[in-house]
């Protein structure tokens, strides 16, 4: 819109590479304006009437005046509209942005102190690098443009070994493409995104983490979508071949028991099967009911009895906290997400 400020010309925000992040700099640009225009007319208005009713001579005299209906609603209900509108507004683009798009690209986010890893579903892991001179290269995701992208994200320790570490909590933020969104450990946050523009865009860590923090930088490249396919293609066809993830997730399923109890073809065992299990409705022996989504399926393989399903037991599926990594998880997830 003509009367708002080019990303160019608003210089202090990064170049807009989503649809969200000129939805939100249109909205931004309308607060400031309105702020603006409010301004004017307030300040303005004010030096007026400063000057119309100063004193003039020493025997002016102010009229007494206790209130004024008509003035008193104008100047309530016109900025109650303006504020309904930049609410609306806003809760518009931010429901467009926590909507996930159909069919969109999943990548898994891995925050750590102090660093990101992403993981794709073939199971390639991208990690930062360090170069010749010893500088720091940052892990760079790559995404195709045009094509919707959801982070699925959590924070896990440096090293699951290690029993005095901890998880902390991270923020994932591109700036250019105007979305934010915390990562906390014990659980998945999502975020998608659709990129409209192809570069390369800086990844920062928002949620102070400690002393790593202020270095704590990923990079996400946005290609055509023939460099994207060729790109993953590259990666099948060279270097040593990585399980993707869903397969890893299938030899846990059977090295760790989990096929004793939960079939993959829709037959009952001691445990539900896990045939079409992703994205159900769930049914629990209390009544509840809710969606078997990442993290349900998360707290129910790492503790199974905070929800026991309807039609089953309690007490009968071990407790897998302590045993499975977050990865591990991760990868279980993926592979029941695969058996439709
Ligand atoms: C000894 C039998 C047994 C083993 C072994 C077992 N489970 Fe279970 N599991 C159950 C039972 C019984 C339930 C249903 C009761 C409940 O919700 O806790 C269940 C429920 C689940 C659910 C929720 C399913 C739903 O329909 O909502 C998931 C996910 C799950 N198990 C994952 C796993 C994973 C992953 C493993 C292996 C690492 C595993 N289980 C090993 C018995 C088992
Ligand atoms: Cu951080």
């Amino acid at each position: 819109m003509w009367w708002i400020p080019t990303a160019e010309a608003q210089s202090f925000m990064p170049p807009a590479a989503t649809q969200i992040a000129e939805n939100v700099d249109t909205l931004y640009g309308f607060l400031l304006i309105s702020s603006l225009v409010s301004f004017v007319l307030l300040m303005g208005s004010l030096a007026y009437f400063v000057n119309k009713y100063r004193r003039k001579t020493d025997s002016d005299k102010t009229a007494y005046i206790t209130h004024d209906y008509r003035l008193e609603f104008l100047w309530s209900f016109i900025p109650f509209v303006i504020f309904m509108i930049c609410f609306a507004w806003g809760a518009k683009i931010y429901l467009d942005m926590r909507a996930v798009p159909e069919a969109a690209l999943q990548i898994h986010v891995v925050a750590k102190k102090w660093d990101w890893e992403f993981i794709y579903k073939n199971g390639r892991k991208i990690t930062s690098d360090v170069d010749d001179e010893g500088n720091k290269v940052p892990a760079t995701m790559v995404i195709p443009v045009n094509k919707p992208a959801q982070m699925i994200m959590t924070s896990t320790k440096v090293n699951p070994a290690d029993k005095k570490d901890r998880a902390v909590l991270h923020s994932f933020f591109v700036p250019a493409f105007r979305v934010k969104q915390d990562i906390v450990p014990g659980r998945y946050t999502q975020l998608s995104f659709t990129p409209t523009k192809e570069g390369t865009f800086w990844i920062f860590c928002t949620e102070y983490c400690g002393t790593g923090h202020s270095n704590m930088m990923g990079r996400v490249k946005v290609v055509s979508e023939q460099a994207f396919n060729d790109w993953v293609i590259g990666d099948e066809s060279g270097g040593p071949k990585e399980l993707s993830l869903a397969d890893k997730g299938k030899e846990i399923y059977k090295t760790r028991a989990c096929i004793g109890c939960h079939s993959l073809n829709g037959s009952k065992m001691t445990g539900p099967t896990w045939k079409g299990l992703y994205g159900s409705d769930r049914v629990f022996a209390d009544g509840s009911t809710g969606k078997a989504d990442d993290n349900y399926l998360r707290e129910s393989v790492l503790n199974s009895n905070a929800k026991i399903v309807k039609g089953y037991q309690p007490n009968q599926m071990p407790a897998y906290q302590g045993q499975l990594t977050d990865e591990d998880v991760t990868a279980v997830i993926e592979f029941i997400k695969s058996v439709k």
